[in-house]
């Protein structure tokens, strides 16, 4: 079945709600007081299935401008629009403010009705034809279909209705190419037995029965136990609808107007955003960098103070209380003080970077003339890395390749950092090659070091799984080799120095060998010990001890054929067996726990199962 979402629009009095009545046989105006003063002062809702089977709901918006605010939680969610201009009155001041606000947030389908049309004679009609063509021009509603109708004798109601149909044929589906929900809150109440429910124009993706929610910016937790649209049970409310969410877990209190409804992860509120910004028309002074402003987005309000990229055309914004947005939504300016509607404008970065940077304009310009799709790679290419679990809530997309980027691990890398790192990592190398040719490599503590580095000057942040990824795909090109805790250039061959390490070798020799300091007293080089411990030929027990490789290896096999013996391992025993003393077999037990192989049980080693 194909749904959709209509709000009203229009000025005080114009007959806005009659219509909906009249359409839907549902009065919107749902509270005593707005009977009683035959004004909307807040949303009212109804519903009406058009001769194609398609549903409306409509979202009824007071017209006063005292409840600006609320008409513009109630258009904030929503594409299409029913724009209501009496035929007696003709154009007004909300006419033209809510004109500003469609025209600033865009639209996908609008019908003009030319309503009560039984209190002017043919020459106003036209009048009134005439006036709305001039206003309306340049505008949004441009070209908009304009129905003369009325709700009094019904004139004209066919027509809208076959309008209706028409314009809902038309309307983009509301999914989103992620199945990514969001229901911006414009109502919350209890019902007895049933508890709270929220009520709100769902865009996006589909919600369902069992589903865990999360209300946002707050970060409530919630499960959904019950779902509805125009009154009908669901298992499953698609966008873009009216839907009525059952929540449990989840007080009343605790959510609000403005809230948004989505699914856990994917979806990041924020306080600072950027933006393209524009004035509404026939603005009296341009806007001010100083003043303060409201924000309107969805069905949300915030207070907010804006920064101008010089006349860019671009601004940073800062909310006093963070907001649910996506990047590509809309949102509408006002003036606080004034209360005037003043501009609005595209979002364009949800997360942008701490210092916006000279560069600012040129990476929002980029953005602003890019469709949903490049956003991701141009996010990527901004930032360096991206890890790909960010892609939906920064972007509103996940897609599976991203243009100059590349999937490093559980990241999308931009070729410029990657190659950034291979050059940074190579050349390092490369250094301590030449400096230290005799030796396998450098240690691996050091090349990570480098990389986290590279990766911190670039403001990604240095994720140890991303310095292991970036390193592991080096290792895969060929361009990197470790062994052991060693990482050389694939390219280098260490010196062996093949006669001096003979000679170290034999000096290290046995079961009781010299210290390191020792082998340096005996004229050997730290730089060939150190590439003897490099390759493996030697290996470190202790600060400032070695053995021979031949001598580890026999360790490990006594230990083995103690065990397999059912001998206890005990110090002294793992001694004599050695041939060695107390201060050679104490260490290399303790080198053995340390890798693993044993553990320590009071006095005595368990080989651990490999
Ligand atoms: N003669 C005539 N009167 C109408 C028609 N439509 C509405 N009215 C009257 O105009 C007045 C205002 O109508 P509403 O439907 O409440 O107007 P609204 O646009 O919803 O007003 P707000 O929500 O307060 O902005 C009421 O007294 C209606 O009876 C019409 O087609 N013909
Ligand atoms: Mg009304």
């Amino acid at each position: 079945m194909s749904l959709h979402v209509v709000a009203t629009a229009g000025h005080v009095d114009h007959g806005k709600s009659s219509l909906v009545l009249r359409l839907t046989g549902t009065d919107p105006d749902r509270f005593e007081e707005e009977k009683r003063r035959g004004l909307t002062i807040d949303l009212g809702y109804a519903w009406l299935t058009l001769p194609s089977g398609a549903e409306v709901g409509f979202v009824d918006v007071p017209g006063h401008e005292r409840f600006v605010r609320n008409m513009l939680a109630g258009v904030g969610p929503v594409r299409m629009v029913l724009f209501v201009v009496a035929a007696d009155e003709g154009w007004k001041p909300q006419s033209e403010e809510h004109l500003a606000i469609i025209d600033i947030l865009g639209v996908h389908g609008a019908i003009i009705a030319l309503t009560k049309c039984d209190l002017v004679d043919s020459e106003g009609l036209q009048a009134a034809r005439t006036e709305i063509a001039e206003k309306t021009a340049g505008t949004a509603l441009e070209g908009a279909p304009v129905v003369v109708c009325s709700s009094v004798t019904g004139d004209g109601i066919d027509d809208l209705i076959a309008q209706l149909d028409r314009m809902v044929a038309s309307a983009p589906a509301g999914v989103s190419e992620v199945q990514r929900p969001r229901q911006f809150i414009d109502r919350v109440f209890t019902i007895k037995g049933a508890g709270t429910v929220v009520t709100g124009t769902l865009t996006g993706g589909s919600l369902l029965v069992g589903h865990d929610v999360e209300v946002l910016p707050e970060g409530v937790r919630a499960r959904i136990r019950g779902l509805q649209s125009h009154k009908r049970t669901l298992e499953e409310a698609e966008p873009t609808s009216r839907v009525a969410v059952n929540l449990s877990g989840v007080e009343r209190d605790d959510l609000g107007r403005g809230d948004a409804l989505v699914l856990p992860g994917q979806w990041r509120p924020t306080s600072v955003f950027e933006a393209s910004i524009r004035p509404v028309r026939g603005l009296d002074k341009p806007l001010s960098p100083r003043g303060a402003y409201k924000i309107f987005a969805g069905s949300a309000e915030r207070d907010a103070r804006l920064r101008f990229y010089g006349d860019s055309g671009f601004v940073r914004v800062k909310l006093a209380h963070p907001l649910v947005l996506d990047v590509l939504d809309r949102f509408v300016l006002r003036e606080a003080g004034r209360g005037q509607t003043v501009g609005g404008g595209v979002v364009l970065d949800i997360a942008p970077p701490s210092r916006p940077g000279a560069d600012a304009p040129a990476r929002l310009a980029a953005r602003a003339s890019e469709s949903r799709d490049g956003i991701a790679s141009l996010l990527v290419s901004e930032r360096g890395a991206v890890p790909d679990s960010d892609l939906p809530a920064l972007t509103g997309t996940h897609p599976g390749e991203v243009g100059g980027a590349t999937r490093v691990g559980d990241w999308w890398v931009s070729d410029r950092m990657l190659s950034a790192v291979s050059e940074a990592v190579a050349s390092a190398l490369a250094e301590f090659h030449t400096a230290n040719p005799m030796r396998e490599g450098t240690d691996l503590g050091h090349v990570r070091t480098l990389t986290s580095d590279q990766l911190t000057r670039s403001r990604i942040g240095a994720d140890p799984a991303l310095v292991e990824a970036l390193l592991g795909r080096l290792e895969t090109q060929g361009v990197l080799v470790r062994s052991g805790s060693a990482i050389r250039l694939a390219s280098h061959e260490p010196e062996t120095g093949n006669e001096d390490v003979a000679r170290l070798l034999a000096a290290a020799a046995g079961p009781t060998p010299p210290s390191i300091p020792e082998l340096r007293g005996a004229g050997f080089d730290d730089s060939l010990i150190r590439a003897a411990m490099d390759s493996g030929a030697l290996v470190r027990i202790g600060p400032d001890m070695i053995v021979t490789a031949e001598l580890a290896a026999d360790a490990e096999s006594t230990l083995r054929e103690l065990a397999a013996q059912g001998t206890p391992i005990t110090v002294s025993m793992f001694r004599e067996r050695l041939g060695t003393s107390r201060k050679y077999a104490v260490p290399l037990l303790e080198h053995f726990d340390r890798r693993g192989i044993t553990r320590r049980d009071g006095d005595r080693r368990i080989l651990r199962a490999t």
